[in-house]
């Protein structure tokens, strides 16, 4: 009997060679499945679908768009303090520029409401006019900004209204928070959710639709570029821990390739004797 490297490499496995060769290679093929097996269970225990922070990039995020409602948002979960977020609306519509990228919502923690902000610095590739709102996790308006009272086209909010509405963010939790380009405004089932009466506000939910949540965008046209989303106060999302059932199906899978791993290795035994 011969041993062959196999030219593609030690990950592609050992040739076997001989008058059973055939037989033998496919039960080191399932030897080598299983494994692989025991490897997805484990690491799929041990490690919860978490992004690295503090800095977020949405290229890194499934699909590489942020949607534009929460049913749609990207939820940011992780461990640590969440420093920014790195995204670019990229426009486009029905035709071969793809699907529309008009607004990008993320969920985040607020963890420290005494410290919260979130600034959007637009550029450098494609700046533009920037506009930044809060939503809380019942998908209420809280707060809206399109131009940061510090001057220029970006965007910036703080943990209080100042348009005179009665809006302040004080519980530490999940919120959403969405980018768009001027003027892109949320919308509820009774219109608009914010009146903007100076570009310069830091506005509370005190449009038409102001007591319904997010349903849509005015939409385009709007300006469209890229973004970061420099945030204080908050923190990634702790993943979920597994439930009892879930652990259930964990063990269950674990004990599963184990035996099919015993197993397979007798059959070899086996054929070798
Ligand atoms: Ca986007
Ligand atoms: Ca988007
Ligand atoms: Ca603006
Ligand atoms: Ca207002």
């Amino acid at each position: 009997m011969q041993h062959k490297q196999n030219s593609a490499g030690r990950g592609a496995g050992m040739m076997v060679v001989g008058g059973d060769g055939k037989v033998m290679l496919r039960v080191k093929r399932l030897r080598q499945s299983c494994r692989v097996l025991l490897c997805v269970v484990v690491v799929s225990a041990c490690a919860p679908m978490a992004i690295a922070g503090p800095d977020i990039l949405e290229d890194d995020l499934p699909g590489g768009d942020a949607g534009s409602i929460p049913a749609t948002a990207a939820k940011l979960e992780g461990v640590g303090v969440l420093n920014s977020v790195k995204g670019e609306l990229k426009g486009g519509g029905p035709g071969p520029i793809g699907v529309p990228d008009f607004e990008d919502m993320y969920q985040i923690l607020i963890a420290a409401p005494e410290n919260f902000s979130a600034e959007v610095v637009s550029g450098p590739k494609f700046p533009f006019n920037t506009q930044v709102w809060l939503f809380d996790i019942s998908e209420l308006g809280l707060l809206g900004n399109d131009d940061n009272s510090a001057g220029g086209t970006g965007s910036r909010i703080g943990r209080i209204a100042n348009d005179g509405t009665p809006v302040i963010v004080s519980t530490p939790g999940l919120y959403y928070i969405a980018v768009t380009g001027f003027d892109n405004d949320p919308l509820s089932s009774q219109g608009p959710i914010f009146n903007q009466a100076d570009p310069a506000e830091v506005s509370g939910p005190d449009g038409p639709g102001g007591m319904q949540p997010i349903q849509e965008w005015t939409g385009p046209p709007a300006d469209v570029g890229d973004y970061v989303i420099l945030f204080t106060g908050v923190e990634l999302i702790p993943p979920p821990v597994p439930t009892t059932s879930e652990w259930g199906l964990v063990v269950m899978g674990l004990f599963l390739a184990v035996a099919a791993t015993v197993v397979f290795g007798y059959r070899i035994r086996v054929v070798r004797a």
